[in-house]
């Protein structure tokens, strides 16, 4: 299998997040894509690229064009105004506020433009960013033009990143674009599979009244976890794409045993559907040991999970997302690869 990989992820390093009452350096780590890539390597698993330049139109067609463009001016706003450090929001539009005014002033806009305070920027975050989309619409290039599959591994993520925001260390939403683009490029339906810990509530969002793009989620219970306010399992689409949405919540503790039976049900489903693409969210923040998670699944359990999605037996591209224990991230993650490869 082919991987896509831009070095330019290293310029959004040493980001601050709010967690648990303190500043604090972000779980997000420039180190996690490296491990990854590294396993890449180690285990010979294919050749390496690096992404095309491509242009945000098709970003357009998925997120708001004032949210795009205001991404790669925040840290010149954020230094215009005498700060440094990390750019991060204190203040949202929730309910009871004006959530259709974007401010003017830079830490309005920062608000507005987000769901949390998960999502620093610090200078070389733009560039990160576009370079983590461009990644992520080459690998589905190699994908359309014949391969069996591809992996983007992208960073910073995506999948929490909606329309118009920011939130969960996502910034635009790569699987999303990658989706919208197979569908500008021939394909019908596309099926994006998420299997990250986290709810996948921007990708969630994008596609909710729509029919061509079926969102699954396998996740964390909302009632239990971040994001907390999207992915229960009665979230099933509205209008055209009533049916198109299936969330698959599970509680704190879940092993490989329950999560399985999930991964079955929604195969099952992304089988009826009958898509001429999958879009794989992969996270590999289900292990057992990562910091930020309170799943079960082990080493072991990631080569099921590609085997599984082999056995879909349809062009597939694998956008990474979460996985936050980095000595064990680029294992876990490329085991899911070789599973699938295996199979
Ligand atoms: C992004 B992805 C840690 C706070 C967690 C945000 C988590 C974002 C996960 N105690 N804050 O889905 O892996
Ligand atoms: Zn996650």
């Amino acid at each position: 299998m082919k991987t896509v990989f831009s070095p330019r992820h290293r310029g959004h390093a040493d980001q601050l997040e709010l967690v648990a009452g303190a500043i604090v350096p972000g779980y997000e780590l420039t180190s996690r894509a490296e491990y990854v890539f590294a396993r890449i390597k180690a285990v010979g698993l294919g050749t390496i690229l690096g992404p095309e330049p491509h242009d945000l139109m098709t970003a357009a067609r998925i997120h708001r064009q004032d949210y795009l463009d205001f991404l790669p001016t925040i840290w010149d706003r954020w230094i215009a105004e005498g700060r440094d450090g990390t750019a991060l929001p204190f203040t949202w539009p929730t309910r009871g506020l004006r959530g259709d005014v974007p401010p003017e002033f830079i830490d309005g806009l920062l608000g507005y433009y987000s769901f949390d305070a998960g999502c620093g920027i610090v200078e070389g975050s733009w560039d990160a960013i576009k370079s983590s989309h461009d990644v992520a619409l080459t690998a589905a290039g190699l994908v359309k033009d014949g391969e069996r599959a591809a992996f983007a591994l992208c960073r910073p993520p995506g999948h929490h990143a909606g329309a118009g925001f920011m939130g969960g260390y996502c910034y635009i939403n790569n699987a999303a674009v990658a989706a919208q683009w197979f569908r500008d490029n021939g394909a019908k339906r596309v099926s994006i599979l998420d299997v990250d810990y986290h709810h996948g509530n921007g990708t969630q969002e994008i596609f909710y009244s729509r029919a061509d793009v079926q969102v699954i989620n396998l996740h964390a219970d909302p009632m239990q976890e971040y994001p907390y306010f999207l992915g229960h399992a009665n979230e099933r689409g509205a209008g055209e794409g009533e049916g198109y949405n299936l969330n698959y919540p599970m509680r704190f503790g879940t092993d490989w045993a329950r999560w399985s039976q999930s991964l079955e049900d929604a195969c099952g489903k992304l089988v009826t559907y009958n898509p001429d693409v999958v879009v794989v969210s992969l996270g590999v923040d289900t292990f057992e040991k990562d910091p930020i998670s309170k799943f079960k699944l082990k080493t072991e359990d990631f080569p099921k999970i590609g085997e599984r999605i082999a056995q879909l037996n349809l062009p597939t591209l694998f956008v990474m997302e979460g996985g936050y224990a980095v000595a064990e991230i680029g294992v876990n993650a490329v085991s899911v690869l070789t599973g699938f490869e295996g199979a």
